[in-house]
């Protein structure tokens, strides 16, 4: 069981305590900057000083963040947390109308953001009368928080925060509709940490920890954040992180772990033979399921087996997993332990291990919307309903199987798209692909693949011919694509999800 005090700050958690022992350990490096913990402690206490002092912060505003992966978006982040701060971390693409729509939401007193994606913000800022500073790094402009915080003083008394304070607001990127935001408490930040790190990963303060993901999104604040500092490891912060960036940052920084999503090991394989990446042990995977021939391709040419991880912004990260020992290719892997799940049917009640169903699932961290109705839906019972679809074997691992919504049914048959996706994925002509359920007058709906071809291969009938028989070769014959169209990329979300409602929304027309 976690035990923690009542009283706690994430913050000092992550960072001070790294000042007894760990104090000139590298905690952040990144192109042309190293900073110790002793550094990094001092640059948050300079931040929280510039925020309380010379903006009013007080505990319990809510602070918008806005920049790539780099040392001043995580010293501002855990400057916010140490100074009663709630953050609302948001991912750099973002345009001023999902800005407005967060900062309403979640009421943002204050925004910290890169100077370089300043303008959105204040583009926003007539439709957000409660935003009442923004605050930029990185600038020449006098009032650039990198000067403030060189003159402001490097000592700072933390905010007494309790243990189930809110310390952040986490949006869901939203793959339709209005984003939710998911609160978290200071104790969580811990708790993933204690938990999937402690348990799955095991980090030592020798590691270095890389990836692609944004801070905003929870996956890439534990990997790259909270999971490092936790054990006074390093991590790399990367504001690019194309394959071929994170290539060239595990080979120059001798990055130990990475985290990153199933397309970018698939991309990545590539040119994975021009880079010296012996320094890694562990690859995880995680944002959707890892196709199988990926795993295979990425275990050939590393020697590596990445392990695959179901999290959510609601439960803050990955509460199903593999450790290196017990990785099961196909697998998600088995609870996290701290975490209970179990596969649900259409009446609530669990099913036999073997059937496919919901996935729900209890632990130390769980589902808080903010304001938002759909928090009935999602927790039930004290059991968070993910919205995935899964089955447990007869070992207990977990398979996943679709999102509830990516389930299509044709003729009667329940066909999971991913599924096809990962069969087609293992065809040389495929790229990446996406594959949804179109209307269809005789079978309700048809199986619709769009595909992105790889180097080399053209559009044809013949091809489709050739993907369709490969489909029917390697699977149940029913789940083949009926209908296949070429296309030169595919819809993703914020998070480089592919946007699967996208994909629907085009094949209803
Ligand atoms: O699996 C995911 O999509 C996820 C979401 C948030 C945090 C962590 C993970 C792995």
């Amino acid at each position: 069981a976690l035990n923690y005090p009542d009283r706690l700050n994430a913050a000092v958690e992550m960072v001070d305590r790294n000042l007894q022992e760990n104090a000139g350990r590298v905690a952040i490096l990144a192109p042309g900057v190293i900073w110790t913990y002793a550094e990094l402690a001092a640059q948050v206490n300079r931040i929280a000083n510039v925020l309380t002092q010379q903006f009013g912060l007080v505990s319990g505003n809510r602070v918008l963040l806005r920049s790539a992966n780099n040392p001043m978006m995580v010293a501002a982040y855990l400057a916010v947390l140490k100074a009663g701060g709630i953050a609302v971390a948001t991912m750099p693409l973002l345009r001023t109308r999902e800005l407005v729509a967060i900062i309403d939401k979640a009421q943002c007193r204050f925004a910290i953001t890169d100077h370089r994606l300043r303008a959105e913000l204040e583009a926003a800022r007539a439709d957000v009368p409660v935003l009442a500073d923004i605050v930029a790094f990185g600038g020449t402009d006098a009032d650039d928080l990198d000067r403030l915080a060189a003159q402001a003083s490097d000592i700072f008394e933390p905010f007494d925060s309790a243990a189930d304070d809110v310390c952040l607001i986490a949006f869901t990127s939203g793959t339709t509709g209005i984003p939710k935001g998911t609160m978290h408490f200071h104790r969580d930040l811990l708790a993933i940490c204690d938990t999937y790190s402690a348990h799955l990963l095991r980090p030592t303060r020798e590691d270095r920890f890389i990836g692609s993901p944004p801070l905003a999104f929870t996956f890439g604040l534990g990997g790259l954040v909270l999971f490092p500092f936790r054990v006074g490891a390093s991590t790399v912060l990367l504001e690019k992180a194309s394959p071929n960036d994170l290539l060239q940052g595990i080979a120059t920084f001798k990055a130990t772990v990475v985290f990153t999503a199933p397309t970018a090991y698939r991309a990545m394989l590539a040119n994975v033979g021009k880079y010296d990446i012996s320094s890694l042990r562990r690859c995880i995977s995680a944002g959707e399921a890892l196709p199988h021939p990926t795993f295979e391709a990425w275990h050939k040419a590393t020697g590596l087996k990445i392990t695959e991880g179901i999290g959510s912004t609601e439960m803050l990260h990955i509460f199903i997993g593999s450790t290196q020992e017990n990785v099961r290719p196909g697998a998600t892997g088995l609870p996290v332990p701290g975490y209970e799940a179990k596969i649900i049917g259409p009446d609530g009640e669990e099913v036999p291990d073997g059937s496919v169903g919901r996935l729900a699932v209890r632990g130390p961290t769980g589902c808080r919307y903010l304001a938002d109705e759909r928090q009935r839906a999602y927790v039930l019972d004290g059991w968070n309903i993910t919205g995935d679809i899964y089955l447990r074997d007869s070992d207990g691992y977990y398979h996943y199987q679709a999102r509830s919504d990516d389930m299509i049914v044709s003729a009667g048959y329940n066909i999971a798209g991913p599924e096809v996706e990962a069969t087609l994925l293992a065809h040389p002509a495929v790229r990446e692909c996406g594959v949804v359920g179109a209307p269809d007058p005789d079978r309700g709906a048809i199986v619709k693949a769009y595909v992105m071809l790889a180097e080399d291969y053209q559009p044809s009938g013949e091809l489709i011919r050739t993907l369709q028989d490969y489909v029917k070769a390697e699977i149940s014959p029913y789940k083949y694509p009926r209908s296949i169209v070429f296309v030169s990329e595919l819809p993703k979300t914020s998070t480089g999800k592919l946007q699967r409602s996208a994909l629907r929304e085009m094949a209803a027309r």
